[in-house]
């Protein structure tokens, strides 16, 4: 059994990014974002799982549905919804947005439009923590559409070829936009592409913190202790369309009501109550703590200012 404290974080946490995505959405169908914007709502444990296994010398590699990756990874609130809005406090001085949130100062090397590309950045940083013998992993999160990318085969391949410390953590919605993973590939189990490389390959649900925690705890293991990289494929679902834009009218009303009876904060909120015995206005208080949160970081970044031309062009000079 896990403790108390444990499992209070991952729940703040797996709430934090639950409210985080639900409010922007709200701001965005207000117009205060645009651009694009991928809901990770559904996907939370994933990130929440894989990031409390991780410290502060372990690098990530994040995608274009990456606001739970980098809240996980212990990203600032105030400067994730300042970047979302185009404000000069965000983490890219608002020029950014969405698909562009890095933090190095965390270890967060960074969320990318460009589907599958974390894979080779995040190869990259595993054998930078090679060479240099850091005491370090490196964890690239995608999805089931990159692994139809020819760079996830050649960025997996180097990374067995030279035994670097890289776990990939495929997140596999069984989406990649509207295509279905079955219309995609023949092979939808995609640990088999990890094992056909030589790569030990798990496949867990994604839905569970804890299965995705243990997991990955495990990886890092291997990682330091035989020899990486590793595969994760969680299975998962997204609670609604592709972006914002999207209604999601091809996702298949089973699937969504199994993973909707899944949720993996209605999971961790069950195991506070009945297995820890928290009461319901213990967690009602945490649930207080996270919107509060959030709503002061809505209000930071609405009264946060926009970059002027000014200061623009100046920037990019020195750049
Ligand atoms: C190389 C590349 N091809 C196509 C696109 C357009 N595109 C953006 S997201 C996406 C689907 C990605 O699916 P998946 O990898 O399963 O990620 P998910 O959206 O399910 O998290 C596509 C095709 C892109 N951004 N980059
Ligand atoms: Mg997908």
């Amino acid at each position: 059994m896990y403790s108390k404290e444990f499992v209070t974080n991952v729940y703040r946490t797996l709430l934090t990014i639950r409210v985080f995505e639900t409010e922007c959405i709200k701001l965005y169908r207000q117009g205060f974002i645009r651009g694009y914007f991928h809901p990770y709502l559904g996907e939370e444990a994933i990130a929440v799982g894989v990031c409390a296994a991780l410290t502060d010398k372990d690098y990530i590699t994040s995608t274009h549905r990456g606001h739970g990756h980098c809240i996980a990874n212990g990203a600032n609130l105030d400067k994730m919804i300042a970047e979302l809005l185009g404000k000069k406090d965000g983490y890219c001085k608002g020029l950014g947005g969405s698909m562009h949130i890095a933090d190095t100062t965390k270890g967060n090397l960074g969320a990318n439009g460009i589907v599958g590309a974390g894979i080779p950045i995040g190869v990259g940083a595993a054998l930078a923590t090679k060479i240099r013998k850091d005491d370090a992993v490196t964890v690239t999160f995608s999805s089931d559409g990159a692994a139809n990318n020819g760079v996830f085969s050649e960025a997996l391949n180097l990374a067995a070829a030279w035994d670097l410390p890289f776990i990939l953590v495929l997140e596999n919605n069984q989406y990649a936009v509207s295509t279905p993973i079955k219309e995609s590939t023949r092979e939808v189990e995609l640990v088999k592409r990890g094992e056909s490389l030589g790569v030990k390959s798990f496949r867990i649900d994604g839905n569970n913190v804890f299965e995705v925690y243990e997991t990955t705890k495990e990886a890092i293991r291997i990682c330091k202790e035989e020899k990486g990289p590793v595969l994760i494929e969680a299975v998962t679902f997204r609670h609604g369309g592709h972006h914002v834009n999207d209604p999601g009218l091809y996702l298949q009303k089973e699937e969504l009501d199994y993973y909707m009876s899944k949720d993996p904060v209605e999971f961790a909120r069950k195991y506070l109550i009945d297995d820890l015995g928290l009461n319901e206005s213990e967690v009602e208080e945490i649930d207080s703590i996270v919107n509060k949160q959030i709503e002061d970081s809505i209000e930071f970044a609405k009264e946060n200012g926009e970059m002027s031309s000014k200061e623009f062009l100046k920037f990019i000079e020195n750049y």
